[in-house]
């Protein structure tokens, strides 16, 4: 499954400031639809590294009609830390909370909505994250983290738990790319994984050419489809991204070899096809 980015925010690391306006961010958000999105995810805070808290209200004033208009449309999920926009979101239609914080609170408001909820694993906070992040062992400390907070949130009543590794929150590189290395340990816990990679800075800094700067976000298209790929063939059931045509492209091959066919094709056809 495909999960689109909406940001509505002056400062998005990527999208900041593009979708502010409600009609352009509902527009936007039901062309990710047309092009394949399973589901919207709408947010009125950026978590960029450094970036600053947003008021409640200015939250939700940015988010609320936005989910409304989408909702009856695609499935939207809210991103967001605070439990009044939570609650105000599954009110308008939202039926997945998205909660970089992993807060009680917040899958408390899923669990009595009857909606989904996301554990995202977050080393510090926004403000402070990316100031020398340190692990023992990442790989183990990230997945027991979200098993134990999944495991928390099941018994208090989510129906529908996802796990995601948090891809810079409060990691290096190096880490990204260890919990990347080793998703199918987190999908062999039995649960839903998202992950989210798409334009992010590890990926600048990777893709970047000797002695260049780092591409910038929407030139990242090329390393964002490679890392939503690996995921997805490690065995991640949904990966959230800016490029939604571009990857349900992409999870469409991933699904088709994975079965080694084409659905609803007859096999000669495919078995004789031209390379
Ligand atoms: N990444 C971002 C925001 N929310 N939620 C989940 N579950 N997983 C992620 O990896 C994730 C997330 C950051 O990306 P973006 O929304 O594009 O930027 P910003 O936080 O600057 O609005």
């Amino acid at each position: 499954m495909v999960m689109g980015v909406l940001n509505v925010t002056p400062d998005s690391f990527s999208d900041g400031g593009r979708y502010l306006d409600p009609d352009r961010a509902v527009e936007h958000g039901l062309d990710m639809a047309a092009a394949g999105a399973d589901v919207v995810d709408v947010g009125g805070e950026s978590s960029r590294p450094g970036a600053s808290p947003v008021p409640e209200a200015e939250e939700r004033a940015r988010v609320l009609p936005v989910i409304a208009a989408l909702a009856p449309h695609v499935r939207v999920s809210v991103d967001t830390c605070k439990a009044a926009v939570a609650e105000a979101a599954l009110a308008a239609g939202a039926s997945l909370v998205n909660d970089i914080s992993a807060s009680p609170e917040l899958w408390r408001l899923a669990a009595s909505a009857g909606a989904g909820y996301v554990v995202v694993h977050m080393q510090g906070t926004p403000a402070t994250m990316q100031r020398d992040p340190r692990y023992e062992d990442v790989v183990g400390e990230v997945f027991g983290f979200l098993a134990a907070r999944a495991a928390q949130a099941e018994a208090e009543g989510v129906r529908e738990v996802w796990v995601d590794p948090g891809i810079g929150f409060g990691k290096t590189p190096a880490h990204n790319l260890r919990l990347l290395r080793e998703l199918p340990r987190v999908v062999a816990a039995g649960r839903p994984v998202l992950v989210g990679t798409s334009r992010k800075g590890f990926l600048g800094l990777l893709a970047a050419r000797e002695g260049a700067p780092p591409p910038p976000p929407d030139e990242r298209l090329a390393a964002s489809l490679a890392s939503a790929v690996w995921a997805m063939a490690c065995g991640a059931s949904m990966v959230r991204v800016h490029d939604v045509a571009a990857t349900v492209q992409a999870a469409v091959l991933v699904g088709a070899t994975r079965l080694g066919e084409v659905r609803g094709a007859p096999q000669p056809a495919v078995d004789g096809a031209r390379p």
